[in-house]
């Protein structure tokens, strides 16, 4: 008998109960199990009809993900949904917590669904690389139509029970799970109700094959933000199979893709993120069972733009937020923003019209930083220098509570120096969120020399209540992603020297996949900050600098490496950057040489690897693949590339530190000599995974 699946009988109802923690995937034990178990159900005569169900969490989250890639262990997974969908009994799917992937699919193959209120249905697979490979495309349209179905596959958001229920892809909404699934079979006993076996039914396909648009129109909808990526319309052909063949052929084809896109380097690159993800949860170096301090309520202080963003992240997750300004007019601006920003929101239906109100509710706007006494986190987001920062943090020490966590917002500041200013050092740490706060998904949060492990597990616990991904970083300049950017930006300047210009630099990063390229970046963040900074500590950038003496501050005055049209954010070249280019040059005596798209892309990417390496050898991140989280959810670096750090494997680790020295003698830049542990991965052979995995197994 299974392990980790079981059948009992409760009168006329076979109940078959998969139990196989955290998430019930289905691992080959769990198929195994459940195909014995719903053989069992059918051979036993005294079983009229089943209830498959999971216990813990979860519904079953989907395949079990470590096993792709590996040989295939039996039964495979549509012999056992071909057994559930055959069996003569009613199997009814009750469903709870999150029926993803192949879980959907096993509930899709049953006759009939219900779930509890709180249920979420979907198939993420496209977030994986992959298509919904066990008849996910086929049968989810039957149930679904063609729409909703494109919607869930190729967009990969899970529905509601809500929502499932409107649409037929759950009969009922039950209260208790184990009693509602099982009220329902005997209520389909008793109603001698004929099985719904999805295959055969193509009735919610009918206006889609009159009508081919009704299928297309969704397709275009739901790739338009799928630059680059395969996943997604090889989900929304599958779909197309459901329309126009026939359920075994559509099978056929379905499966089909999902071995090719299984196989593919995106998704090995997206498996790898969902894995990166989950680790960087893991924080090295704090003891087990190290418990997080409770937070009821936030202190935020300033609220400007990222401390209105930050003060939105956590009020978008319910907990309630005391924002604080140093006078009213400020707060009353910033208050006035987040409310515009959750109205605009509402407007295009991203959140329910009652939603900003409610938000807003949870803010308590104040001015006066003795309105801290009652928060248990405050994350300090005022302006960005060490003495304002110090000042901020010594009135901490004054009015905060004791034991409350309090945090920096900083962007490169040393955390280490800040936490000096109070007498609670243990307390302090650094939570770095990505601009706009509210939809950036990355923090880092910045472990300082004093800083309490359970502090730092507080602040990792917070980040993900609020849907944030968090990454632990050790303090540097910059810490791991603005770090490694400068590495970038000092290429891309220097670049322009030898004979490049901004477009052709920012084409090929946004080509590699980057959402920007670094002078569009700095036109979108405003070139006379850097200026002032330079101006302050005498130091030159002689082509940004005369683009600010020139005016060109940048979008926000319209234009910068490139000019906008007004009320637009769309860079177009500026064939007087071109000339200011062109002067510069001539000015300072410089040849322009013709740069490839080539070399541009190895020096836009592998001095960032270099500094990479530079960070895990400091122990600045504790693993690549947290470097990898960074620059995924914090700079929009590609999924289907994995992360800096994976890519790099990709490339060749010797390949990289070989092309470095090369640069580095070639443009007289020390800076871009191969760190020490690059040249030691390339001289033997090992790449950043292997270096992981040796020092998980130490
Ligand atoms: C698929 O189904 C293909 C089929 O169409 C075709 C087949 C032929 N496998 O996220 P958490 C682990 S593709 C293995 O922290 P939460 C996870 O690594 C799959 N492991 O919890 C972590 O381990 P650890 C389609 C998995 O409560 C632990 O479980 N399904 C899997 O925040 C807890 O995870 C998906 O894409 C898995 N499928 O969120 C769903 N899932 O503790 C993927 C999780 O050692 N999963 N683990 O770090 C999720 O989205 C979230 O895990 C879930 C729970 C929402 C379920």
């Amino acid at each position: 008998m299974s392990e980790v699946v079981k059948l009992e009988r409760h009168d006329e109802v076979g109940i078959v109960t998969v139990n196989s923690p955290p998430v019930n995937a289905l691992s080959a034990a769990v198929r195994g199990g459940i195909l014995e178990c719903i053989k069992a159900a059918i051979a036993d005569p005294a079983i009229k009809g089943i209830v498959l169900t999971c216990a813990g969490r979860t519904f079953i989250a989907g395949a079990d993900i470590t096993e792709f890639g590996k040989p295939p262990k039996p039964p495979a997974l549509n012999d056992v949904l071909s057994e559930i969908e055959n069996s003569p009994k009613p199997v009814v799917a009750a469903i709870h917590g999150t029926a993803l992937g192949g879980g959907l699919e096993v509930a899709l193959a049953c006759h009939f669904r219900v779930a509890v209120k709180e249920a979420k249905l979907g198939l993420p697979e496209v977030k994986l690389g992959l298509l919904p490979g066990a008849g996910g495309t086929q049968r989810l349209p039957r149930a679904v139509g063609p729409e909703l179905a494109v919607k869930m596959i190729v967009g990969g958001d899970p529905i509601g029970a809500a929502e499932a229920l409107k649409n037929g892809l759950i009969e009922e909404i039950v209260e208790g799970l184990a009693s509602g699934g099982e009220a329902f079979v005997r209520k389909l006993l008793a109603e001698k109700r004929p099985l719904r076996r999805l295959r055969d039914d193509d009735s919610k396909l009918a206006a889609a094959k009159a009508d081919r648009s009704i299928f297309t129109n969704a397709v275009a909808a739901m790739t338009k933000k799928s630059r680059g990526l395969e996943a997604p319309f090889a989900a929304a052909d599958a779909v197309g199979y459901a329309i126009d063949l026939p359920f075994d052929e559509g099978l056929k084809k379905e499966r089909e893709g999902f071995l090719k896109l299984v196989a593919s380097d995106q998704s090995k690159a997206q498996r790898y993120a969902f894995f990166a993800e989950r680790e960087a949860n893991k924080i090295a170096g704090v003891p087990e069972g190290t418990k997080p301090r409770p937070v009821n309520r936030v202190a935020i202080l300033g609220a400007g733009t990222m401390g209105g963003g930050i003060a939105m992240s956590f009020a978008n997750a319910g907990v309630p937020v005391t924002l604080i300004e140093t006078g009213e007019e400020q707060l009353k601006r910033g208050m006035g923003i987040m409310q515009k920003n959750w109205e605009a929101t509402a407007a295009r239906g991203g959140i329910p019209a009652d939603a900003p109100a409610k938000r807003m509710a949870l803010i308590n706007g104040v001015v006066g930083i003795e309105n801290v006494g009652d928060a248990d986190l405050v994350i300090e987001a005022v302006f960005e220098t060490m003495a304002v920062k110090k000042e901020v943090f010594g009135k901490l020490d004054q009015y905060a509570k004791p034991g409350a966590v309090l945090a920096s917002n900083t962007s490169y500041l040393n955390i280490d120096e800040i936490a000096k200013s109070t007498k609670r050092p243990q307390d302090v740490l650094g939570m770095h969120f990505f601009s706009p706060a509210n939809v950036m998904k990355l923090c880092e949060i910045v472990r300082a020399d004093k800083t309490a492990p359970d502090a730092l597990v507080t602040a990792v616990t917070i980040a993900r209540k609020i849907a944030k991904v968090p990454a632990v970083v050790g303090v540097c300049d910059g810490f791991v992603g603005n770090r490694m950017l400068a590495q970038r930006g000092k290429q891309s300047e220097k670049l322009l020297f030898e004979g490049a210009l901004p477009q052709q630099v920012d084409a090929v990063v946004t080509k590699f996949g980057m959402p920007m390229g670094p002078f569009a970046m700095s036109d979108l963040a405003g070139l006379d900050i850097g200026w002032r900074s330079r101006k302050d500590r005498g130091i030159k950038s002689e082509i940004a600098d005369a683009l600010c003496e020139a005016g060109r501050f940048g979008q926000k005055t319209g234009k910068g490496y490139y000019k906008y049209e007004q009320g637009s954010r769309a860079p177009l070249p500026d064939p007087d950057v071109e000339k200011l280019i062109d002067e510069t040059l001539l000015r300072l005596g410089r040849k322009k040489r013709v740069v490839s798209d080539e070399e541009i892309l190895e020096r836009m990417m592998y001095p960032m690897i270099n500094e990479g390496a530079k960070i895990l050898e400091e122990g600045i991140a504790a693993r690549p693949s947290d470097i990898d989280v960074v620059w995924l959810y914090g700079y929009g670096w590609p999924i289907y590339r994995g992360g800096p750090m994976f890519w790099a494997d990709s490339v060749g680790l010797k390949h990289i530190a070989d092309r470095l020295a090369f640069y580095a003698k070639e443009t007289n830049d020390p800076s871009l000599e191969p760190a020490p542990l690059l040249k030691k991965l390339a001289a033997e052979g090992k790449t950043f995974a292997s270096l992981a995995a040796e020092s998980k197994a130490a």
